[in-house]
């Protein structure tokens, strides 16, 4: 059994559907990790940027590391059991001095899963902080059913439809600050946005969204995941493969599939669709 979060840790994600900061990485590891995705991302920009942002996990070594670290999955694990799958990965990168930033939504929305009590896990390659645009939450949010989300599609919303709750209580979201290594756990109806980055430096995430129990469906059919711990006695996920290099380009067809599935379900019932 996993001890990575305490018994209040436990109680505070509980109660409020978020718990932070917990240390994952360490820092110089951290450091060095934002090294390799950047190196990469300059060698290979067809395979990482804006809109290459989800599942790089298939591909990149530095983050198929992140996503079987093991304090990480100690963590979840506390939360979710010793079984434990996990769907997908977007990186939000917020570049310095830049308009982007994230409308106030429940990732369960239009994730098509079920039941919607999965959690993302947070990763933090930069420092997170007011300043550069870090994750604000509603806390308590997540005893809420599904509020009403209205697609924006805005320009500089980095979400996929710029969806959005409106008449959020902006004096009501806590600030979840972050250091290189450091992440947040936050459950899948828990009311989340950000604001842009103001500062000179990238502000660089990696959502791993959702970890779940195995026993979690798609409710729009078919879906991949990786399992991550534990076994999987359902069978109701595409088992996908690990990069074998820094980039292995053998995976970029599979994850180009899961890609194009995962926009069939965020898209699903929208009136346009992005590249992302
Ligand atoms: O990175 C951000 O600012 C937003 C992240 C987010 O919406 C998420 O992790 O679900």
């Amino acid at each position: 059994m996993a001890t990575k979060l305490s018994a209040e840790e436990v109680l505070r994600y509980q109660q409020d559907g978020v718990v932070a900061p917990i240390t994952v990485i360490p820092p110089a590891v951290a450091k060095e990790l934002r090294r390799r995705l950047e190196s990469v991302e300059k060698c290979f920009p067809q395979q990482i940027g804006p809109e290459k942002r989800n599942n790089a996990h298939y591909v990149l070594t530095c983050l198929d590391e992140i996503v079987h670290h093991e304090e990480i999955l100690d963590a979840v694990e506390c939360l979710i059991g010793p079984d434990i799958i996990l769907t997908n990965t977007v990186l939000f990168i917020k570049e310095p001095n830049s308009l982007h930033h994230v409308t106030y939504h429940q990732d369960a929305t239009y994730m098509g899963l079920e039941p919607q009590d999965g959690l993302t896990a947070w990763i933090a390659l930069t420092e997170s902080t007011r300043e550069n645009g870090c994750v604000r939450v509603i806390q308590g949010s997540h005893l809420l059913d599904i509020q009403q989300h209205i697609d924006t599609f805005g320009e500089d919303n980095i979400l996929t439809r710029g969806q959005q709750i409106e008449d959020i209580d902006e004096e009501h979201a806590l600030d979840i600050e972050l250091e290189p290594g450091q992440m947040s756990l936050h459950h899948a109806r828990t009311i989340h946005g950000s604001h842009p980055n103001k500062t000179a430096d990238r502000r660089i995430g990696i959502a791993l969204q959702s970890f779940a129990h195995p026993s979690t469906r798609q409710v729009h059919g078919e879906d991949y995941a990786l399992l991550v711990r534990g076994s999987d006695g359902y069978g109701n996920f595409i088992k996908g493969p690990r990069p074998k290099a820094e980039i292995d380009l053998a995976n970029v067809e599979f994850r180009n599939k899961v890609n194009a599935r995962l926009s069939e379900i965020l898209y699903a019932g929208a009136e346009k669709q992005r590249e992302y």
